[in-house]
């Protein structure tokens, strides 16, 4: 694919005849005024393959139909007259190229059988030199009267695109529609330059944001079953009616890109208008510019476009005719300006960046962000990301909000003692996050070890390790999916089956906890959380002084095995766990304070009530004493603290109901 650029009748459509043999201009009106009015299409079989031309009108009534033209087109065809000389839209369509960052061109100077070609290539060779065109632009006099230099012309640009990079073909489609029309029979056809990806023939695309599907397609006038960019492709649309489309209209992959309508960009100028027109693609849609100090601004576009982080676009003033800067998308999603300071704290964000799609960086901003919504921005999944269902969470990120769900399990369970654990939606509350599912990932997270070193891996993002302490042990609790399955309202009623065995002393929460809780090694993580009944419970005790760990944890491990045979007294006091030290036990959440001198594993209510549910209703202590392997020592402060939380219903005769339960997190 190439497009021509030049000043009007300095003989760009000539030269594309003269190259194809084919007519670019194909309106009458056209061909009466002698003046390409609209973009034309000609293609010619070079050495390197079939070349397409995109042929532009020079006129500047028609910039931004020259702009829909070149705007997807990675190579251009830069057309200056012998005896025309550089002209002010030589300069715009240059502006517009550099704006775009093209960076593959021929120079021509045609004409020349009519004035010596040497001035004006030498003044265009400056001026391309100092684009983004680069000095080493081949450049050729040719005549498309006499036909002379066509050759070596032929030769400068089939080397050119020999050189082009391949653009991948598994890459999202977004075809700039450049023209749409109907063919009888076939319904609607839109044109453009296909830039990179694939259309197959029966793809589910989305055009503006209506579903459509490829009923046939065509490149270079024959019928194709796939077409792979960069090519210029005719796609026969099923599931909308050619009055819907128009230039400036994308054929996109669903899901590939962001419908974007603020953006925060990087600036080739600065001083812009605050009302300009963004040109991305085939597309003009006017903007609103705020400038974020010299080099940044936000848009704000009239209609969305699809866009990725790194795409290229310019912006013209229509009133003045001139490109006023090129620009480079930093940001597809930004976050609105709304605080004081805001504008100003973004412009030093966006400093650091230049649009190269940078998947750390752009999930150490956010902090988490959906793959999808990652991937629409054209930003790669970085591998170093903590993962949670479809979240992405940044590793530092993940680091600070797992200390800070330990803070606030700890702080939970201290001022609300008899509450086991932080409810989910309070802990997602508490930590800001924008979906609980964040938490589960969290959960399978090491705790922070005070004085532990930092995980190896994690410190390749900027600012990681800048929290003290909260490196995180590597390997440690990371039992992958460890209470990570129940979510919020998972929890079935009483009549749930694990109570249907009471035999078999179900473990606190009669699930995944126990199994961990049965290891010893597990037990010895400080700080370790596990979700219980929808409940995060610090599982060994947050925050634990350090002195009264190995006592705390070899309770545990007692409990673990028999979960309703609370530790005798004798037994406390040899392990040095005296009532102050259970007390700051429980506050940490290591240990359920049942009575006085009673203590079980935290959860351990709920997992008495399952084991309850499996006996006939109503049911005597010493039937509840049986069902949980356990004395009247512990049965009867147990079964009056489930009374006390509404677990049970006591009868006058002393004989208990399990009551039936609010579900889990409704708090
Ligand atoms: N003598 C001569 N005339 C040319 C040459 N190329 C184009 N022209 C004439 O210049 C005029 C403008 O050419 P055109 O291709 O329409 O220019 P465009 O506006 O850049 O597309 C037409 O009258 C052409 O016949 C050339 O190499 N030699
Ligand atoms: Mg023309």
């Amino acid at each position: 694919m190439i497009a021509t650029a030049g000043h009007v009748d300095h003989g760009k459509s000539s030269l594309v005849r003269a190259l194809t043999g084919m007519e670019p201009d194909r309106w009458a009106e056209e061909k009466r005024r002698g003046m390409t009015l609209d973009l034309g299409f000609a293609w010619a079989r070079l050495p390197v393959g079939e070349v397409a031309f995109v042929d532009v009108p020079g006129h500047e009534r028609f910039v931004p139909t020259m702009l829909a033209g070149i705007g997807p087109v990675p190579a251009v065809l830069f057309v200056v007259a012998a005896d025309g000389g550089w002209m002010p839209q030589s300069t715009e369509h240059l502006d517009a190229l550099h704006a775009l960052g093209v960076r593959h061109g021929v120079l021509a100077v045609t004409r020349s059988d009519l004035a010596d070609p040497g001035p004006a290539l030498a003044a265009a060779r400056e001026r391309l030199a100092r684009t983004s065109l680069g000095g080493a632009v081949p450049a050729v006099a040719v005549s498309a009267a006499t036909g002379t230099g066509l050759d070596e012309l032929r030769a400068a640009l089939d080397a050119m695109l020999a050189a082009l990079p391949v653009p991948a073909a598994e890459e999202p489609v977004r075809l700039w529609v450049d023209r749409a029309f109907t063919i009888r029979g076939s319904g609607t056809v839109v044109t453009g330059t296909l830039a990179a990806g694939t259309l197959r023939v029966g793809d589910e695309l989305s055009l503006d944001g209506t579903p459509v599907s490829v009923r046939g397609l065509q490149s270079l006038e024959r019928p194709v079953s796939s077409v792979v960019g960069t090519a210029r492709v005719a796609v026969n649309l099923r599931g909308i009616a050619v009055s819907a489309v128009g230039r400036g209209a994308a054929l996109v992959t669903p899901g590939a890109w962001t419908s974007a309508s603020v953006l925060d960009v990087a600036v080739s100028a600065g001083d812009l208008a605050t009302e300009l027109t963004l040109h991305a693609g085939s597309a003009a849609v006017p903007v609103r510019v705020r400038q974020l100090g010299d080099a940044a601004a936000r848009l704000t576009l009239r209609r969305p476009l699809p866009l990725h982080v790194g795409d290229r676009m310019l912006l013209r003033d229509p009133g003045r005719h001139a490109v006023v800067a090129g620009v480079r998308v930093l940001d597809v999603d930004p976050p609105a300006l709304r605080r004081r300071g805001a504008a100003a704290d973004r412009a030093k964000a966006l400093a650091g960046l230049d649009g190269t799609p940078d998947g750390a960086g752009e999930l150490a901003r956010r902090g988490a962000v959906q793959a999808s919504r990652l991937r629409a921005m054209g930003v790669p999944a970085p591998p170093t990301a903590v993962q949670a269902g479809d979240w992405l969470v940044d590793p530092d990120q993940a680091v600070r909000w797992r200390a800070a769900l330990g803070r606030a399990v700890a702080e939970h369970a201290a001022a609300h003692p008899l509450e086991h654990g932080l409810p989910l939606e309070a802990a997602r509350q508490r930590l800001g996050l924008p979906d609980p599912r964040i938490l589960t990932a969290l959960l399978s997270l090491p705790g922070s070890q005070p004085g532990s070193g930092s995980q190896p891996g994690s410190g390749s993002q900027p600012g990681s390790g800048s929290q003290p302490g909260s490196g995180s042990q590597p390997g440690s609790g990371s039992q992958p999916g460890s209470g990570s399955q129940p979510g919020p309202g998972s929890q079935p009623g009483p009549g749930r089956r694990s109570g249907a065995n009471p035999g078999a002393r179900p473990g606190p929460g009669g699930r995944a906890g126990s199994a961990r809780l049965g290891s010893a090694g597990d037990v010895g993580v400080g700080d370790e959380l596990v979700l219980r009944d929808g409940r995060i419970v610090g599982a060994a005790g947050v925050g634990l002084p350090a002195e009264i760990r190995a006592g705390v944890e070899a309770v545990r491990a007692d409990l673990a095995e028999a979960p309703f045979v609370a530790p005798e007294a004798y037994r406390l006091a040899e392990l040095g766990l005296g009532r102050r030290e259970l007390a700051a036990a429980v506050r940490a959440g290591a240990l359920l304070r049942v009575a006085d001198g009673i203590y079980l594993l935290p959860g351990a209510d709920s997992a008495a009530a399952a084991a309850l549910a499996g006996l006939p209703q109503p049911f005597t202590l010493s039937e509840a004493r049986r069902a949980l392997g356990t004395t009247r020592r512990v049965a009867v402060p147990l079964l009056e603290l489930l009374d006390a939380r509404g677990l049970t219903r006591r009868a006058h005769d002393d004989r208990r109901t399990l009551a039936p339960r609010p579900a889990a997190g409704d708090d």
